[in-house]
């Protein structure tokens, strides 16, 4: 239910907020301090239903999800979480009254530094997703200090300044200091026999870190609910346990939890990571340990009571760590501890790329993890135990959680799971036949998709109001609740009337987008022209270049011949490229000498222009998604698990030109061939280039004289200011054979984006099919996703119907 409050009613309320908050009248106050009462009335407003929502999980005895991520991307929170509690309206119409400026206060709140792309934004739909299905679920994760990095451009080039979004306070997380648990690393252990027959871990010497939990009210849609994501911060324990720490020490242990992503070129930035993933998981568990052993005497229920989902490899060790727990602390033996353990635990894979499943030397893990290395070993022995008279050696030694040396965390992770998932049908494809295809082969029946899913609440109703207005005024406000009713707009797809309104909502998101690239980055652009956007990750499978490539093939025909009819273009960009990564930031040197010279050629006059967002994340997606046309997806096949801002753009009516990669395939299916533009190799046609060993990228460089000559101009000067990196990306492609195919794929890809040019100029086909889109989107609402994840995997009820 929406909460009830009157307009006047929250006036008085947020002007007694900013008496008591600051001590002053409203003049004296600045968005950022009024976004902070905000906040804080929403608490108020929210803490009786959140205090309920704990209260009833616990006396009912509810099994209950612990998403364990090393990532969670939520966006900013104000509006989410007053579009949640139903008062959005009420509450921008009272401070609108009040004479103040509710977009500024929405953009005075900073976007969490708790993720970086797809991974970390999925974890927070799903937070959202089963709050507003009624869910019990948990987020477990990192509060880091300092997120990812603000992105600037100088001279073209990014340049990493410090993000430090907790610097005035974080009015949604409450410190729990009395949930705080201990994590040992490093020291010796050893077992001791006990009394009653036992052995019982010693620990010598270990690094104590103290794990203070952060706990953020995670509001469901309108239903009363709300979840905990819970945020582990690492600090020195209290003084008084007889240790004295230097300033070294101290400094350690606060490394754990300063930054995300910590450089990993270096093996200090790697031991780092690795500790911030026992640092997590260890916490975690301890604290959902503590929590069932307040309602349970025995251990023998947990997995009826508790689902841990492993997101990606990072947290897999919560299965040797719930494993030390329930043998060293809760007294079982192997056998039962494993059994319980893996009842609890699933796990999802995120990708296929070999640098992403991660690996740890077990010099620095044993090292590390004393107890935790003792029990994987374990594992590992065990496995080989029980597998090899059945699967041979080969089979085993390849599977094994020890293996080269290393700690394979993605086979521990299958290993110690009841279910491993995949993100989209072909991942989980490509999971089973390729990349884990002997663990699937030994337990073929743990494997299953679950295809990623984005919530509308964020991407539609909060980001497009325009289009979520029109929607209501057309087929009701049911769809808001379930999101499959989006099906209802068919019977509009060919009302005249609709669809110009729908076409005015596109227009009015992109005339507000042009006025931020106006005032921010102050460039003029026309929203008359194709917005064709790619938002993500700078990588180079992702293949950015190629529409690079285009760019420069438009500026080409542009030049050739200025007096040619053109359809106008806006290239627009936002992407981030790891600070270690130089490649990728050759890439984002070279699209922004290309805006420099594009949008500043008069002879282009404007038909053409390069847009390049700095500091690329949700609150930046958030207004270009809602203003784009085309949505570039340009994956080389089998390379992208899912994509996710694929399925955010279609449901704000925007057609995917993209590879048949990831979710792009089921995007495809959903909307219909003819909604969409794909291009390019196969995920066949690729492993038959590897299979062969027979790509040859420069055959398709000298048999394509225009490929030819849009590639020289990375060499020949013809784009001012890119020398070296030009070159580079030149040699890549060419010298040593285009790792992702860039190449072969150029010439589909670039007849449709011709096709592209040509189509908008029909505006009613266009809008047509961009509706065919959003009509389509429903069934990608990431609440589906997690019913789904609810029914299959974790055995989790949820209270709310679904379609
Ligand atoms: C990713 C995949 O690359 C991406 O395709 C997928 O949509 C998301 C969510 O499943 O996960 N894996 C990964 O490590 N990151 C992703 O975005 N960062």
């Amino acid at each position: 239910m929406a909460i009830n409050l009157t307009k006047n009613q929250f006036k008085e309320d947020f002007l007694n907020e900013i008496h008591a908050a600051y001590a002053t009248d409203l003049d004296g106050t600045s968005a950022f301090d009024q976004f902070t009462v905000l906040g804080r009335l929403i608490n108020h407003y929210n803490g009786r239903n959140y205090a309920k929502t704990t209260k009833k999980y616990f006396e009912e005895d509810q099994k209950e999800v612990y998403y364990f991520s090393i990532e969670f991307l939520p966006g900013r929170m104000l509006k989410s979480n007053l579009l949640n509690l139903g008062i959005l309206n009420v509450v921008r119409e009272g401070i609108t009254d009040l004479g103040l400026d509710f977009g500024g206060i929405v953009e005075s709140e900073p976007d969490p530094g708790l993720g970086n792309g797809g991974l970390g934004r999925l974890a927070a739909c799903f937070m959202d997703s089963m709050a507003s299905i009624g869910m019990a679920g948990n987020g477990n994760g990192i509060r880091y200090r300092y997120g990812l990095f603000k992105q600037v451009f100088i001279n073209g080039y990014q340049v990493e300044l410090e993000d430090d979004w907790l610097k005035n306070g974080n009015v949604w997380e409450i410190r729990r200091e009395n949930k705080a648990c201990l994590v040992r690393f490093g020291g010796n252990v050893w077992m001791r026999p006990t009394t009653n027959n036992r052995l019982e871990a010693v620990y010598e010497n270990t690094e104590d870190v103290l794990a203070v939990p952060y706990d953020t009210g995670m509001i469901g849609y309108q239903n009363d609910v709300t979840n905990t994501l819970r945020l582990w911060s690492a600090e020195v324990p209290p003084a008084g346990n007889e240790k004295y720490y230097t300033h070294e020490q101290r400094d350690r242990i606060s490394q754990i939890t300063q930054v995300l992503y910590p450089d990993d070129s270096s093996m200090e930035g790697r031991i780092l990571r690795l500790r911030q993933e026992y640092f997590f998981s260890s916490a975690g568990i301890q604290s959902i340990i503590r929590f069932y052993r307040k309602n349970h005497k025995t251990m023998d229920e947990l997995p009826k009571q508790v689902a841990v989902h492993i997101n990606d490899t990072h947290p897999t060790l919560v299965i040797p760590e719930m494993m030390r727990i329930l043998m060293d602390e809760c007294e079982l033996g192997w056998d039962q501890a494993w059994k319980l353990t893996t009842e609890c635990m699933s796990y999802t894979n995120h990708t296929i790329l070999q640098e992403a499943l991660e690996k740890w030397q077990i010099e620095i893990f044993k090292e590390l993890l004393p107890r935790i290395y003792q029990i994987v070993e374990e594992i590992d022995r065990r496995y080989r135990e029980e597998m090899l008279p059945k699967y041979g050696e080969d089979i085993v030694n390849q599977t094994a959680p020890l293996g080269d040396g290393q700690v394979r965390m993605a086979y521990l992770a299958v290993i110690g799971s009841h279910s491993v998932n995949g993100v989209a049908p072909l991942h989980t494809e490509l999971l089973e036949k390729d990349v884990l295809k002997e663990l699937f082969y030994i337990y073929p029946t743990r494997f299953n998709n679950k295809t990623n899913g984005i919530t509308d609440r964020r991407w539609v109703q909060i980001s497009n109001e325009p289009l979520s207005n029109l929607i209501d005024s057309a087929i009701g406000k049911e769809w808001r609740n379930n999101p499959k009713q989006m099906e209802l707009l068919g019977q509009y797809s060919d009302d005249d009337d609709f669809l110009e309104k729908f076409a005015n909502a596109k227009k009015n998101n992109k005339i507000a987008f042009a006025k931020f690239v106006k005032e921010t980055m102050d460039i003029e652009i026309d929203p008359e022209a194709i917005f064709d956007v790619q938002i993500k990750r700078l990588h180079a499978y992702k293949r950015q270049l190629l529409h690079v490539l285009e760019i420069i093939r438009e500026y080409l025909q542009i030049k050739d011949n200025p007096q040619a009819p053109f359809t106008k273009r806006v290239h627009i960009f936002g992407a981030k490229a790891a600070p270690s990564y130089f490649y990728a930031k050759e890439i984002i040197k070279i699209i922004n000498a290309l805006a420099e010279l594009v949008n500043n050629d008069p002879e282009i006059n404007d038909k053409l222009k390069v847009v390049f967002v700095p500091n690329y994340g949700v609150s930046i997606a958030e207004k270009i998604i809602p203003a784009a046309d085309v949505s570039e997806q340009t994956s080389t096949a089998s390379k992208e698990a899912s994509g996710t801002s694929n399925m955010k753009l279609m449901s704000n009516g925007v057609l995917l030109l993209g590879t048949m990669d990831g979710a792009n395939i089921d995007i495809v299916n959903a909307a219909g061939k003819s909604n969409a533009y794909t291009f390019g190799l196969t995920v066949a046609q690729v492993y038959n280039y590897y299979e062969n060993h027979s790509y040859r990228s420069v055959d398709f460089y000298e048999q394509n004289d225009e490929l030819k000559r849009v590639l020289n101009t990375l060499i020949d000067g013809t784009i001012p200011g890119i020398k070296s990196e030009g070159q580079d990306v030149y040699d890549a492609l060419i010298r040593y054979n285009d790792e992702y195919f860039v190449l072969a794929d150029y010439a589909d890809y670039v007849e449709k984006q011709k096709q592209i040019s040509n189509d908008f100029l029909n505006k009613k086909a266009w809008n047509k099919r961009a509706l065919a889109n959003v009509t389509a989107s429903g069934e990608f609402s990431s609440d589906y996703t997690i019913e789904r994840y609810g029914d299959d995997i974790w055995n989790v009820p949820h209270t709310k119907e679904l379609d």
